[in-house]
């Protein structure tokens, strides 16, 4: 394939902080593709390149100018050739001379135009480029944002409704669980990610009324994102004013998951501390999943690491916290490949590319995070993932 023409323009995500959307031609073929931004973002992540300001004007002018020059110039056999490309061109280990956001806006859309020249859906493209096989995921829906996503108002960042369904009738679900809770905690702000974000000085408060809605739905649980980097300063976890040891906090999740339909526990201590990682899940991996997101950041090196020490036993795949579509399959291979799940998911700042939603269908992944109701940006992964159940229905 010859790339011919190559434009990056800033957009805004659900924040209102600019990021890249980047258009691509072949020939007759177009493809777009537009990149999210955290903000709990893990420390070994990807270098998403700011201006000192929060612009991303240094971004813009990479793809615009040494990207377009570099890519236009050659034939690519595949989007894997790309990608490897983009990251030689690159030459640092983390993208931190063009950016992991500048990169990966032109890797998402390559994958598109490569679905296109073949004449297959994008889940498709990217389930043969796997070498997966394709299933609906589970759907992880926002229901309470705390954390660093809702000024603290709860100690974790997101507590998730888990639906085992097929995507139609989980979105019915969805609905109906979600106006329940609106109607059960009245009026209260929204958090970042489009779930309500209400306060509560009781820590156990948020899974009681969600074990309420689990009840009246079946095939749904609990999923909790602790984000716990945001959690540690001085050496211990601060929750609703109390601190706690990581031994401590591990018998809080011990007995979260006694009394509660507790499906997983994301990042349930910081980044650096792989140790209480492996000891949470020698005690609950059998009947929980124990995620790993800032421990991992979808890097298949630290993927590696956890797997070799056993830390988790799932893993959050996002593809902005590597910086291409070749690394993002690359970790859930190894990720599938030892037996763990891995749950795709978008970031707390979107746009309303939906890229997760093909990629975690055409990867069969465990589960996506995407958000909760109260966002278009959040809605438009589970619209895609709607539209990809009845495209495959006709295949
Ligand atoms: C997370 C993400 C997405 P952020 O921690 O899993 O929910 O948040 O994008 O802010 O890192
Ligand atoms: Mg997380």
């Amino acid at each position: 394939m010859r790339i011919d023409s190559l434009r990056a323009r800033p957009i805004f995500d659900t924040r209102g902080r600019p990021t890249i959307e980047t258009m691509l031609g072949a020939g007759p073929l177009s493809a777009t593709a537009s990149v999210p931004s955290g903000k709990s973002t893990g420390s070994h992540e990807a270098h998403e390149l700011r201006d000192a300001d929060g612009g991303v004007h240094q971004a813009l002018a990479n793809v615009n100018d040494e990207i377009a020059n570099a890519i236009t110039q050659r034939d690519f056999t595949s989007a894997d050739d790309v990608d490897s490309f983009l990251t030689e061109l690159d030459g640092t280990p983390d993208k931190s001379r063009l950016g992991a956001n500048a990169i990966l806006s032109v890797s998402i859309a390559v994958q598109r135009l490569f679905a296109l020249e073949a004449g297959v859906p994008l889940w498709k493209a990217i389930a043969t480029r796997a070498g997966t096989t394709p299933a609906a995921p589970r759907l992880y829906v926002n229901m309470m944002n705390g954390g660093i996503h809702a000024d603290f108002r709860l100690p974790f960042q997101e507590y998730i409704l888990v639906v085992g369904e097929k995507t139609s009738v989980a979105l019915s679900i969805v609905q109906a669980a979600f106006a329940k809770l609106g109607e059960r905690l009245g009026d209260v702000p929204m958090g970042d990610e489009g779930g309500y974000a209400p306060a509560f000085d009781v820590l156990e408060k948020p899974f009681e009324i969600l074990a309420e809605i689990v009840k009246e739905f079946p095939n749904t649980s609990i999923a909790i994102d602790a984000a716990a980097s945001e959690l540690f300063t001085g050496g211990h976890y601060t929750l609703l004013d109390k601190m706690y040891t990581a031994d401590e906090l591990a018998v809080v999740y011990e007995s979260l998951v006694t009394r509660f339909p507790l499906h997983s526990i994301e990042d349930p201590f910081e980044q650096e501390a792989a140790g209480d990682f492996a000891r949470l899940t020698a005690a609950l991996g059998d009947t929980t999943l124990i995620v790993g997101d800032d421990l991992t950041v979808t890097n298949p090196l630290r993927i590696d690491d956890a797997i070799s020490r056993k830390e988790i036993n799932a893993v959050l795949i996002k593809p902005n916290q590597i910086g291409t579509v070749r690394e993002a399959i690359a970790a859930v291979q190894k990720t599938q490949a030892t037996g763990w799940k891995a749950i795709c998911s978008h970031r707390s700042g979107e746009t309303d590319d939906t890229f997760i939603a093909d990629f975690a269908y055409g990867i069969g992944a465990h589960g996506i995070k995407a958000g909760g109701l109260g966002q278009k940006e959040r809605l438009e992964k589970y619209e895609r993932l709607l539209a990809i159940e009845r495209e495959a229905e006709t295949m």
